[in-house]
């Protein structure tokens, strides 16, 4: 009997599938492969049902044989190991990030003569329908709010970048790209404080106020799905940060970063070169306390972010606070560093891993960007957050089209540089 192989990533069943199944059928025995979580998130949507349960769904399904694990979104490894005679798969995947799959499939299949079966892909009004109640499903706060928890555990490293509006957390949310041979996304979203700030045309000192950071959380979460992390600066007076983190916790966000500073914050890039106070370890231990002890459900995080580093108050200061701020109930840290090179963050990180192996570390790789992802995840460090880079390309472009309009009197020299609208509207989801 022909074998006939297919693999599934969905968490809802729909008429699309089920013709695959059929098709599959009239060839010989089928085998699903379930793709792993792992392979799942790194190109396509984020699971909202558990692994096994995937399993036992596809195990479920009349026509189908057999249900085994797919740990790669490439096809190299899962049928070099089961050498169907046949792969089918939906003709959608010619074109797009998906091509790269496709490639995978054609050339592990070449090896040995399999076949591969396109069947054509259903787009229909209810597939289009369960597609969108599939993601709308993962933006609402029971879902997202977990989401940063569950990426720390599947991930090597949780890439984060910043975001300030809609456009940008659409840009967050779909940017997708082949690199290395295989697709990869940003995880999480970072609603930096200097970012959006600056977007309001403010300076980065807590001036723009609490209920405007909400607007702009609302304004990113309207159209995404991906988890957030809430730049909260100092959090604020204790007695406010508590109703700061009920309410960030029923919106759905995941986690505040709050830092250890007192009186007029000033954005740690500056360093010494400002006056910033440094708050006791006493007084920002009952910060994280009060904070957890308000807290209504297991997913929210608070990570208490040290400036020991930025005020050159020495590594021993840094990893007195940090093993402090875990012991008071924080569920991660955030070192932060202005050297160029990583060297500070790597020893940081280090000493904290003798004695930490579980409490999630944060980076902002800022002044020290040569380091790589794998360096760092090397060193322990769980989630990296890419904090200001959108805003700062976003900003010469606009000053250079801004000068060359006043200087030529006219739109026309800018023209070929500028994305067309329809272009850019393509990003943005109708309902
Ligand atoms: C932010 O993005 O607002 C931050 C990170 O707090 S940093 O600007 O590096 O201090
Ligand atoms: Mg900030």
């Amino acid at each position: 009997m022909k074998t006939v192989y297919t693999c599934f990533c969905t968490d809802i069943i729909h008429e699309g599938h089920l013709h695959i199944i059929e098709e599959a059928h009239k060839l010989g025995k089928v085998i699903v492969g379930a793709l792993s979580d792992k392979a799942l998130i790194r190109y396509n949507r984020f699971p909202t049902i558990p692994f096994e349960e995937r399993v036992r769904m596809y195990k479920s399904l009349d026509g189908v044989d057999e249900v085994v694990v797919q740990d790669d979104m490439l096809y190299d490894d899962i049928i070099d190991q089961i050498k169907p005679d046949y792969v089918i798969h939906g003709d959608n995947w010619k074109t797009g990030p998906e091509a790269i799959l496709r490639k995978s499939a054609v050339r592990s299949l070449a090896k040995y003569g399999g076949k591969l079966i396109e069947a054509k892909y259903t787009t229909t009004e209810s597939v289009k329908k369960i597609d969108l109640k599939l993601k709308e499903k993962l933006s609402m706060p029971e879902y997202r709010r977990k989401r940063l928890r569950q990426l720390v555990a599947m991930c090597p490293i949780v890439k984060t970048i910043e975001a300030h509006n809609g456009l940008t957390g659409i840009i967050a949310e779909k940017t997708v790209v082949e690199t290395d041979g295989k697709l990869d996304q940003f995880d999480a979203m970072w609603v930096s404080s200097l970012c959006d700030s600056t977007a309001k045309g403010k300076p980065d000192i807590e001036l723009v106020d609490f209920s405007s950071r909400i607007q702009t959380l609302n304004d990113i979460m309207e159209v995404t799905t991906k988890p957030i992390i809430l730049d909260g600066d100092t959090g604020g007076l204790t007695e406010h940060f508590v109703y700061t983190v009920r309410t960030l916790e029923r919106i759905g966000v995941s986690a505040i970063i709050i830092e250890d500073k007192t009186g007029l914050k000033k954005n740690s890039l500056f360093g010494n070169e400002v006056v910033q106070t440094q708050d006791t370890i006493e007084h920002f231990c009952e910060k994280i306390r009060e904070g957890k002890r308000v807290q209504l459900t297991d997913d929210f995080m608070i990570i208490a972010r040290i400036e020991s580093l930025i005020l050159e108050q020495g590594m021993d200061d840094a990893l007195k606070r940090a093993f402090s701020y875990v012991e008071a109930g924080a569920d991660g840290i955030m070192i932060h560093s202005r050297k160029k090179e990583p060297d500070e963050i790597f020893e940081f990180c280090d000493k904290f891993r003798e004695k930490d192996n579980k409490t999630p570390i944060v980076v902002v790789p800022t002044s020290f960007n040569s380091v790589t992802e794998e360096e760092l995840s090397s060193h322990g460090v769980n989630i990296v957050i890419y904090a200001n880079q959108l805003t700062r390309s976003a900003f010469p472009a606009m000053q250079q089209t801004a000068n060359e309009i006043l200087r030529c009197h006219r739109a026309k020299e800018v023209d070929s540089k500028l994305m067309p609208f329809k272009e850019i509207i393509t990003l943005i989801d109708e309902l």
